[in-house]
């Protein structure tokens, strides 16, 4: 599966660097045995690991698929409920590795790996609850990498640069397995900062939008990058003056893919292909798409199929249902229009209630349920406010007394993910409700009072509070 790691592309001293360490592919299959060993010998049915941006968690990641026994990597950041939540919904056992260990051979005795093993079980938000556990198998991200080395020429002869979280789709599956079964040298920069990018000197670059609108706003730093053979955006939508300006710094026109945590990603741009701002290109190798849309409408749900799909959410098969249609097709959740020429774009989410911000996907369900534990707070709408630099910004709508948004900011991030706080509290009356009294978060985005403007009484009156 890790072609590098059999030793046809040779080996280097500098094969990999992480946060300024680097490895050979030798150091990290002797660290990334030992880990397995470890894994086999506890029985547990899956385990964890802190994944913060380090040569460890490559060898958790690489070790996972040695021993057939799935990684859950925990975000470094996550506070205590989601961190207890991901531990006792997927029964991972947490290990500590230590890179300088050589490999061993498990005192257990268990079958070989196979393809049909889950290999990465990744928490990831519904519009409501806590996260859910997605299991991918290695067959799937194999096709996944296969078909996305074909989409880019991506090969060997290229030198990965990226600086992404190694606990979600993007940094962990193409950016470190994508470059351990491509053969190509990977530089991850530890955070995606421009400076780290410009200093890189890669051929190939992955970012979420974000990074690349703070690459453009570095007209230095992106300059740098003209020198690099495909520059690649993903995980949320690439604004096209971020694109343009790209272009014009780098000379590169940025290649957009489209993909989610449950079907790795499916749809892209081509090396060497006509790009086109707002769009993702085409149906990778083994995916069909369709578009769910009514008579005589052009967009509607991008629903799929194909070989990169995850294998259920884990231990939910109500959950994994749901997310097919009747006739085997995963319905996506995202709104997309296809051109003639078969090229994709994608145009919004279905439902407000997820979030995208920064790249990372976070639902308000699980936000206002963290705001409704605080003992002060007696309604919450949570909504993603349209942002130039992270694409949406959460803010909260709390109806509440005797406690600032500062302490209730806080408050959230002391429970979930750091990238889960609000960046705005606004404190209001009420929430505007409909017959049925379901909030109407739409009115929240709407009437002005979501955009620091002075409507706030709109939402039920009120101050803002921003961080
Ligand atoms: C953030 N900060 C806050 C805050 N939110 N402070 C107070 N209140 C809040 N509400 C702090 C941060 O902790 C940080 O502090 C500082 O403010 C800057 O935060 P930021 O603006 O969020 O920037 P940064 O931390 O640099 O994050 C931006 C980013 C990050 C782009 C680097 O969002 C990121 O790594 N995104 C990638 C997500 C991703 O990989 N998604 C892929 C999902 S897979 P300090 O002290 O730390 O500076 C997928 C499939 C696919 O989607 O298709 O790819
Ligand atoms: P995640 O599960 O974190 O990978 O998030 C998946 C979601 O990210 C998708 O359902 C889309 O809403 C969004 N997404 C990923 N890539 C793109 C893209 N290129 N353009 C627009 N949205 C994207």
């Amino acid at each position: 599966m890790l072609t590098a790691l059999d030793g046809v592309y040779g080996d280097r001293p500098d094969a990999l660097s992480v946060a300024g360490r680097v490895c050979s592919y030798e150091q990290l299959l002797g660290a990334a045995r030992a880990v397995a060993a470890d894994v086999i010998d506890t029985g547990a049915p899956a385990f964890a690991v802190t994944a913060t941006a380090s040569l460890e968690t490559v060898a958790a990641a690489v070790g996972a698929l040695l021993a057939g026994v799935p990684l859950v990597p925990l975000p470094p950041d996550a506070g205590p409920a989601e961190r207890g939540h991901i531990l006792r919904d997927s029964g991972a056992v947490e290990i500590d590795v230590d890179f300088a260990r050589k490999g061993r051979d498990p005192d257990r005795q268990r079958p070989p790996a196979a393809d049909r093993d889950p290999a990465l079980i990744l928490y990831t938000s519904g519009t409501t609850g806590p996260p859910k556990g997605v299991v991918l198998t290695a067959a799937a991200i194999a096709a996944d990498l296969d078909a996305l080395a074909e989409a880019w020429q991506w090969s060997a002869e290229d030198t990965l640069v990226h600086g992404l979280p190694l606990f979600h789709v993007h940094g962990l599956v193409l950016g470190v397995l994508g470059a351990l079964r491509t053969g190509s040298r990977l530089v991850h920069t530890g955070r995606p900062t421009p400076e780290a990018y410009a200093a890189a000197g890669g051929s190939l670059y992955f970012g979420v939008p974000t990074v690349w609108s703070r690459v453009a706003a570095e007209p230095r730093a992106a300059a740098a990058l003209s020198g690099a053979r495909l520059l690649v955006s993903g995980s949320a939508a690439l604004p096209s003056p971020v694109f343009r300006d790209l272009e014009a710094l780098t000379g590169h026109r940025p290649v957009e893919r489209y993909g989610m945590t449950e079907t790795l990603i499916t749809v892209s741009g081509r090396a060497g292909g006509e790009v086109h701002p707002g769009t993702v290109g085409t149906p990778l190798r083994g995916i069909r798409t369709r578009i769910a849309a009514e008579p005589g409408a052009e967009i509607g749900e991008l629903q799929l199929t194909g070989p990169t799909l995850f294998s259920g959410y884990l231990g939910r098969p109500e959950a994994t249902a749901a997310a097919y249609t009747e006739d085997g097709w995963f319905r996506t959740g995202d709104i997309a229009a296809v051109d003639e020429d078969g090229v994709h774009r994608i145009v919004g989410r279905a439902s407000i209630d997820m979030i995208k911000s920064g790249g990372y996907r976070i639902g308000a369900g699980e936000i206002e349920n963290a705001l409704l534990d605080h003992p002060r707070v007696s309604e919450a709408a949570v909504v993603g406010v349209p942002d130039a630099d992270l694409g949406q910004r959460i803010v909260a709508f709390v109806v509440a007394e005797g406690v600032t948004g500062a302490e209730l900011t806080d408050f959230v991030a002391a429970h979930l993910s750091v990238h889960k706080r609000p960046r705005e509290v606004r404190f209001v009356a009420s929430l505007p409700r409909n017959a049925m009294g379901k909030p109407q978060k739409r009115l929240l985005l709407t009437d002005g009072s979501a955009d620091g403007s002075a409507d706030a009484a709109a939402a039920g009156g009120a101050a803002g509070e921003r961080r």
